[in-house]
């Protein structure tokens, strides 16, 4: 268990802390309790105000940063303020767990016949698991101390990244996440609301200094300034989030990209002092490493929902990853893998066709693909025409050149 400012020990609080129940629990019996429910990382923060919080994400929403992402958007004074979005509130338990890996974690970016996925997803879903572990983690809290609680996961209107560094468990990089003293960029986050009134700790001092390895690392140049990340040109977003086709001048960048994206967690200088995470329930799932992308490229909807059953992959639905898997196709070199790509052209889904049209313009020849374009001369969907055509058109423009 890291301690978040470990000599902020909760003692002598025992009115404040468990006033519900005046059951003394101490702080190490707290991170106790944290450690036996499979968590890595515990900090505390005041749930009061943070006018600071709220106005840069005033300033993210305002300059249209959600995208897609219309629920980031949606009610954002309870997101900024856990009193808006639940009164009783009086602490955050912020609560880490531990998903390093062994080795480089940016292995898969050599291998580009294969498919890379970021390592949060190579495993279980971690919002079950966290889930199941806060809410456990809570009914040992109330039987002990007392007090109501709230238990949350990503999904609700809560800003987890800036009430963990409040509560002592990191900094936010440049990059924006959260990066730990002691587990470098690996810590996924849950939190714990609370009406019990617990010593707060010390929020945890920015260590980047003058480093921008992770601004440098993007392959899209997704951080318009330090500390600020645009969804848009973020690989993360485009392949998880973003429901039509990947823009046009991003594809390239995307190498062999399929689901989510590591780069910038990856080689933030502080990650050496992670180790290797031992959680069975987390452990990676050998059946998804180095996937090939013609195996990809085969499944059907029903074969992709078999293979990333409760994986987060699953929440992407087949179409916009067979879009990802075929944006890689384009970018492996590899013109064996056209035959992939060309048994897609006839897709039910227009996002993959359009896709596939694209992928087959990297690897084919100009007159190969003005074979198939005139075969699919009648193509129903406008944005697949326009696929088509400006296919056409780019390659007309590098052989010209
Ligand atoms: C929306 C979202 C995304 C979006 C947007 C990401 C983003 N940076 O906001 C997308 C889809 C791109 C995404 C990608 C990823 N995500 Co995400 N995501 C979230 C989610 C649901 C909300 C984040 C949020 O509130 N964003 C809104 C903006 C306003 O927040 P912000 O980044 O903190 O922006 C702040 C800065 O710009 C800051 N700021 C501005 N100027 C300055 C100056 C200074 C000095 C400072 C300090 C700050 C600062 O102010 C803004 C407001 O606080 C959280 C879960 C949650 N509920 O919190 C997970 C979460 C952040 N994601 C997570 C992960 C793991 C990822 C990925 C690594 C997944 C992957 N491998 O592909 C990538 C990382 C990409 C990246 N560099 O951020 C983890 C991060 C864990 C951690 N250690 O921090 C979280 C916390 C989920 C979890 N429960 O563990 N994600
Ligand atoms: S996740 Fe990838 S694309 Fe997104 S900001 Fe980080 S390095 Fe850039
Ligand atoms: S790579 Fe450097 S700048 Fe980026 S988060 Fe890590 S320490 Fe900060």
């Amino acid at each position: 268990m890291t301690k978040a400012k470990s000599s902020e020990v909760v003692s002598g609080s025992r009115e404040d802390f468990a006033s519900q129940k005046n059951v003394a629990l101490t702080r190490e019996r707290l991170e106790a309790l944290a450690r036996e429910h499979g968590f890595d990382a515990l900090g505390v923060a005041s749930a009061s105000d943070d006018p600071l919080r709220k106005e840069r994400l005033i300033s993210w929403l305002d300059a249209g940063n959600e995208a897609e992402m219309d629920w980031m958007a949606r009610e954002p004074e309870k997101r900024a303020a856990p009193k808006t979005l639940w009164p009783e509130v009086r602490s955050v338990l912020m609560l880490g767990v531990n998903y390093a890996v062994e080795g480089d974690p940016l292995v898969s970016l050599k291998y580009p016949d294969r498919a890379s996925l970021a390592l949060y997803a190579l495993r279980k879903d971690y919002h079950d698991i966290i889930k199941a572990r806060l809410k456990a983690f809570a009914r040992a809290l109330i039987a002990e101390a007392g007090g109501d609680v709230k238990v949350f996961v990503d999904t609700a209107p809560v800003m987890e990244k800036p009430l963990a560094a409040t509560s002592g468990l990191g900094w936010q990089g440049k990059h924006t996440v959260l990066v730990s003293r002691n587990f470098g960029n690996w810590l996924l986050l849950g939190a714990v609301y609370t009406t019990l009134d617990i010593p707060p700790d010390v929020p945890e001092q920015d260590h980047c200094g003058r480093c921008r390895r992770c601004l440098d690392a993007c392959p899209t140049d997704a951080f318009p300034t330090p500390y600020t990340l645009d969804p848009r040109l973020c690989i993360a977003y485009l392949t998880i989030e973003h429901k039509g086709p990947i823009p046009r001048d991003l594809r390239a960048k995307f190498g062999n990209r399929v689901f989510g994206c590591d780069d910038c967690l990856a080689v933030c200088p502080w990650n050496k002092f992670a180790v290797a995470a031992r959680d069975i329930k987390l452990a990676m799932r050998d059946d998804l490493i180095g996937l090939k992308l013609a195996d990809l490229a085969a499944l059907d909807d029903a074969a992709f929902r078999a293979r990333f059953a409760g994986t987060p992959i699953k929440r992407t639905g087949r179409d916009r990853f067979l879009r990802n898997v075929l944006i890689a196709i384009g970018n492996s070199g590899d013109p064996g893998l056209a035959r992939s790509a060309k048994a897609h052209l006839e897709d039910p889904s227009p996002l993959v066709r359009g896709a596939a049209v694209w992928a087959l313009s990297q690897l084919l020849s100009a007159d190969t693909l003005s074979a198939l374009a005139n075969a699919h001369a009648a193509e129903p969907d406008g944005t697949v025409a326009e696929e088509w055509a400006l296919a056409l058109k780019e390659k007309a423009e590098t052989c010209a050149s």
